[in-house]
């Protein structure tokens, strides 16, 4: 079992387990969770300790990866009791090697009817309508950075974006993909209000786009919050993003008018003092209540042509006053310095999670980038980026003719649009 959800379904399959021996129920961990769904809820022994006051339930035993094999040749169970669930879809393939090692010692996999009426997943939609709490959601990004190999993370600039990166799910090569987390950008925050990404958006209105997606959503957020302003300002964010429940906030090393990074020195584009960035890192530390809280340093020394020795500098130095993670910028296409920078991290004494932007040397998959030792991914701009286009090209359309009937082609239909909202 994964979920923490647990419902009659549940007590019907423990229920015949129980008729047929003694219980064993093998509990996923997060990580082994994540491979098919999203996390739980509830925490690894948080889930254990429901488990085991579970009549009937004599022991509960860590499954630390989707494949039985550990847990079965550990025990060599008489029977595995098991939902019918996994006869299609993704984990088809692990019931298949079940049933091989069973056969060794002519053990039995028993599948008791589906409970009608009732499954993790509508009770998981449901939980979303409910929402979630500040505690839960806030802890969430630690959990998956220790669960997942790489923290995959979509920008969102309201609810409705907000809702597409909640809900989107894709089935490939045998696993089923979500997004883990949230970006809220100061790029598209920005740009959906038709505004400059130059910090003119103030904290109030970027905090009411905040509440916006914590309204819709139940996955952890992770804020960018460009230079962080004044260190007396900077702290008092921390503060309010942690009662929010937001899990993160990257802050940028720049100084005077921040501009976009992708700007590159297109722009003026000042770095701060290193000794005056460190300080305001460590100030946020010292001020944030909880230990799930991250404040993410982020480096712009490559994107200010300021050099590797520079970036590779300042990492060292933010992660000594305290930074949790990095973040690591580049618009070079080809990747390069991102990989070299990368290929020194590694040599690093104390190392923190690196943030990876792939905007511009967007090649580079999420394994790829994953071997190169990034924790996390973040797609920066996208949904915004795609949404815009479409909308242009239906005002163009509906200018050409008259009438909305030739852009229905690009419109999702109203009846559509009804139901991708929660009631
Ligand atoms: C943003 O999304 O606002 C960022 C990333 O800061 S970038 O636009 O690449 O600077
Ligand atoms: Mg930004």
């Amino acid at each position: 079992m994964g979920t923490d959800l647990i419902h009659h379904g549940h007590i019907n399959i423990i229920e015949k387990a129980r008729e047929l021996g003694e219980v064993t129920v093998g509990l996923l961990s997060d990580e082994a969770v994540t491979k098919y769904s999203r996390m739980p809820f509830l925490e690894y022994e948080e889930r254990k300790r429901i488990l085991e006051n579970i009549k009937g339930v004599s022991k509960v035993i860590l499954q630390e990866e989707l494949d039985y094999e550990k847990n079965l040749r550990a025990l060599r169970p008489d029977y595995v009791v098991h939902g019918t669930d996994w006869q299609v879809g993704p984990q088809k393939h692990i019931r298949d090697k079940v049933i091989r090692i069973l056969k060794e010692w002519d053990g039995q996999l028993v599948e008791p009817d589906y409970t009608d009426g009732i499954s993790s997943t509508g009770l998981r939609n449901a939980m979303r309508e409910v929402g979630t709490t500040p505690d839960i959601r806030r802890r969430m990004l630690r959990r998956l950075l220790a669960a997942k190999p790489i923290v995959r993370v979509l920008e969102a600039h309201n609810g409705i974006s907000g809702l597409i990166v909640e809900e989107t799910k894709v089935e490939a090569e045998g696993e089923l993909r979500e997004f883990d987390a949230l970006w809220v950008s100061s790029l598209t925050d920005s740009t959906a209000k038709g505004k400059p990404d130059t910090e003119y958006v103030d904290r109030t209105s970027r905090i009411q786009t905040i509440n916006d997606i914590l309204e819709v959503t139940t996955k952890p957020i992770i804020l960018d919050g460009d230079t962080g302003g004044l260190t007396e300002h900077f702290t008092m964010m921390v503060k309010n993003m942690e009662r929010l429940g937001v899990s993160a906030m990257i802050i940028e090393d720049k100084s005077g008018l921040k501009r976009n990074s992708l700007f590159g020195t297109n722009v003026k584009q000042e770095l701060e003092n290193i000794d005056v960035f460190c300080e305001k890192i460590s100030s946020g530390k010292k001020a944030q209540l909880t230990s799930d809280f991250m404040i993410i340093a982020r480096i712009e020394s490559l994107i200010a042509n300021a050099g590797m020795e520079e970036a590779l500098k300042r990492a060292k130095a933010y992660i000594e006053a305290g930074a949790d993670g990095i973040m690591i910028h580049s618009r070079h296409k080809d990747g390069s310095e991102i990989m070299e920078f990368m290929k020194e991290y590694k040599k690093f004494e104390y190392k923190v999670p690196v943030i990876s932007v792939p905007s511009s040397y967007n090649q580079f998959t999420e394994d790829e980038l994953y071997e190169a030792g990034f924790s996390v991914v973040i797609y920066a701009n996208h949904l915004l980026r795609s949404a815009f286009p479409a909308m242009k090209k239906t005002a163009e359309t509906i200018l050409e003719n008259k009438r909305s009937l030739e852009a229905d082609k690009y419109c999702m239909s109203i009846k559509e649009i009804l139901e991708i909202l929660p009631n």
